[in-house]
């Protein structure tokens, strides 16, 4: 697999790296770390990262022609399917490697590199340039703080459930080799400025409980009094995360008339199944859906409820 992805980076001039709409940090870094790594050991290459939504903190994107595309080698990060891909130009490139730590549920690359037990692509993405084949390229401290960032994000600072031991080796082994700081990291990526401190607190005055499942509901008139838009508020789903007496909780928010919801379970309470029926995705204890109507959204949270009960 390594050789197979480390020849098509050889063989191609042009890149693009792709992510997926909405980035995060994982995704957004991830990203940002195979930029730098190909600029380090293949300087003759020109790489350029697609996408028009931006990540709050650190934002990357590269104007690019139709063509610079078509004669491309694409690599999509962190993106479970094609039509999550920010940027569906990524189709048309020459050739398609996919490097994801999602649930497997659509082979859209040409290579698929997706290994669903790692917490983030950018512990995957270490281990590749960890790796035996990789051994000859730099893997430089600006490449190592980029992948411990994307790790932290996705593992709200190494607490999900899918935070193993290879996770914390794969940044015992950044740490090391990129000489981080690593409270200086993680204060860049989680710190909250305090106008949103502010408005964390309206949110959580919206809080509300049914069995062991816990969620916090805005429609329309609710975000625009908070002054919050509709996907940054429920980017804040981890608000509501360290609950001793729930399984499962959930954010859901109004948005374009519909309702997009995000949902996280602790250990043995599988979402993503459930979230699946209602055209949503995503790993066993985090999961999503979107643009689903409020009555589809009241019957989602009524399995849920049940579900937090077992
Ligand atoms: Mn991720």
């Amino acid at each position: 697999m390594y050789n197979s992805i480390l020849n098509k980076i050889k063989e191609y001039d042009s890149i693009t790296i792709f992510r997926h709409q909405r980035p995060d940090g994982d995704c957004m870094f991830s990203a940002l770390a195979l930029h730098s790594f190909i600029r380090d050991n293949f300087k003759e290459k020109t790489v350029k990262i697609a996408g028009n939504d931006e990540y709050d903190i650190i934002t990357k994107k590269d104007r690019i022609s139709d063509a610079y595309i078509r004669r491309s080698l694409a690599i999509v990060v962190d993106t479970a399917t094609a039509e999550r891909v920010d940027d569906n130009r990524f189709m048309e490139a020459d050739f398609i490697i996919k490097i994801d730590h999602h649930p497997a549920i659509d082979d859209y690359g040409d290579i698929n590199y997706v290994n669903s037990k790692a917490a983030a692509t950018c512990e995957i993405m270490a281990d590749m340039f960890r790796s035996k084949e990789f051994s000859s390229f730099v893997v430089s401290k600006k490449t190592c703080r980029y992948l411990y960032c994307g790790m932290i994000t996705d593992t709200l600072n190494f607490k999900t459930t899918n935070t193993t031991y290879h996770t914390l080796d794969t940044a015992s082994y950044l740490a090391k080799t990129g000489d981080l700081k690593i409270s200086d990291l993680v204060e860049y990526v989680m710190n909250v400025d305090l106008d949103t401190f502010q408005k964390l607190s309206k949110i959580r005055s919206y809080f509300k409980v049914k069995e062991k499942f816990g969620y916090i509901l805005l429609n329309k008139k609710q975000l625009d009094q908070i002054g919050i838009g509709a996907a940054e508020a429920k980017s804040h789903i981890d608000e509501i995360g360290n609950i001793d007496e729930l399984k499962i909780w959930a954010f859901a928010v109004e948005n374009n008339g519909m309702y997009d919801c995000s949902v996280r379970s602790k250990r043995g309470y599988i979402i993503n199944a459930i979230c699946s029926k209602y055209h949503g995705g995503g790993h066993s204890n985090a999961a999503a859906v979107k643009q689903i109507e409020k009555s589809s959204l009241d019957h989602l949270f009524s399995e849920l409820i049940e579900l937090s009960t077992k």
